[in-house]
């Protein structure tokens, strides 16, 4: 039998609640397809950083890079900076294992209601990918006068050539790979971003022109933001910065139902090194511990999982659990109109894999 061992971090808040909900499904689903899976519990993140004042220990890259994949649940607590959570853990995850393409699918589930009154199931179905490692992202700055009535603070942007050309390359390769509307849109602010946006659609144009099967679209992130709303079902694959991408995939989120189905991966697409599967979602302090929370961006970010690890019969099993659940509408969370428990959402997947 082909064994994976998963590592597993399921961090803070709601993250330590969806995480038992997807290795519940995970198991489910793999054991008809003659594979197991060898979950490594990892206990880091903020109760972490209360104990030992890191949110993850030194070794912990080395630890991470001898397994086959890892789910993240969430990072972030009310008493600890944003950036001590992110930049401890998450960031440099992705960092150290050049996890370059963050995938957020955005798909409106039929049975799932859209905050756009004429958003009908199944005809918003497009994917943002985020540049993942660099960017808005790169932590290169510093200040001046620190903490000083006079403090300076400068952050600086790092856009690399060739960062730009393979997540743009991805982008296409998506698109050929999806074979839907065929059409990939590049989101940037060259207008006002006069050096690294104007490499990026330089960039852009000279991949496109390598993919001629493939429609283009060059959007300023401003009338992206609006056309996220205004035309949802227009897009394919769309592709941008690190921090644009964060931002518009929240909105592409909310447009689909609910940030509680918004699944994402973190591929190192070249498989030199394990790829992390996260739910779009943080962690949720306001919710978190009331058993509320919705475990379906958890549990399609693990069949994200299975699918990279080419273990794709149980990654659609997963995926048409969620779509059959969904389409029913007696089981579901508060965020999309239910009163369900989560573990009562995951019950309802589980009943569907059989
Ligand atoms: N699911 C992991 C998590 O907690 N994400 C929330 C977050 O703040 N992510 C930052 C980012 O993706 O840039």
């Amino acid at each position: 039998m082909k064994t994976f061992t998963i590592a597993v971090i399921a961090g803070d808040g709601v993250g330590t609640e969806v995480i038992p909900e997807a290795k519940r499904v995970l198991e489910a689903a793999v054991k008809k397809h003659g594979v197991a899976l060898v979950f490594e519990d990892f206990d880091w993140g903020s109760d972490h950083f209360f104990r030992w004042g890191r949110m993850m220990p030194a070794g912990a890259i080395d630890l991470l890079q001898q397994c086959d994949a890892i789910l993240l649940g969430a990072v972030g607590h009310p008493d600890v900076p944003d950036h001590t959570t992110l930049n401890g853990l998450l960031l440099p995850i992705r960092r150290a294992f050049d996890q370059y393409a963050n995938i957020r699918p955005a798909y409106l589930y039929p049975g799932v209601q859209s905050p756009l009154a004429k958003a009908k199931g199944g005809e918003i179905d497009f994917v943002v990918i985020r540049e993942n490692t660099e960017g808005e992202y790169a932590q290169v700055g510093g200040f001046v006068y620190h903490l000083q009535p006079e403090e300076v603070a400068i952050q600086t942007s790092v856009f690399t050539r060739r960062g730009v050309e393979r997540i743009v390359r991805f982008a296409f390769e998506l698109a050929v790979k999806r074979d839907k509307k065929k059409r990939v849109t590049s989101i940037t602010k060259s207008n006002a971003q006069g050096y690294s946006m104007v490499l990026w659609d330089r960039a852009f144009k000279e991949v496109a022109a390598t993919f001629p099967g493939i429609e283009t679209e060059s959007l300023l992130v401003d009338a992206a933001a609006m056309n996220f709303i205004r035309r949802p079902e227009s897009f394919d694959v769309v592709v941008g910065s690190n921090l644009f991408c964060d931002i518009l995939s929240d909105i592409s989120a909310a447009v689909v139902g609910s940030m509680g189905l918004a699944a994402s991966a973190n591929l190192d697409p070249l498989r030199r090194y394990p790829s992390m599967f996260e739910p779009v979602h943080g962690s949720a302090p306001d919710i978190a511990g009331k058993g509320i929370v919705n475990p379906l961006a958890m549990i399609l970010s693990a069949a994200m999982m299975l699918e990279h690890l080419q273990i794709s019969a149980a990654a659609r099993d997963i995926e048409a659990a969620v779509a059959a659940v969904l389409a029913e509408g007696k089981v579901r969370t508060p965020d999309i109109g239910g009163h369900s428990h989560t573990s009562a959402v995951t019950d309802a997947i589980l009943e569907k894999l059989g």
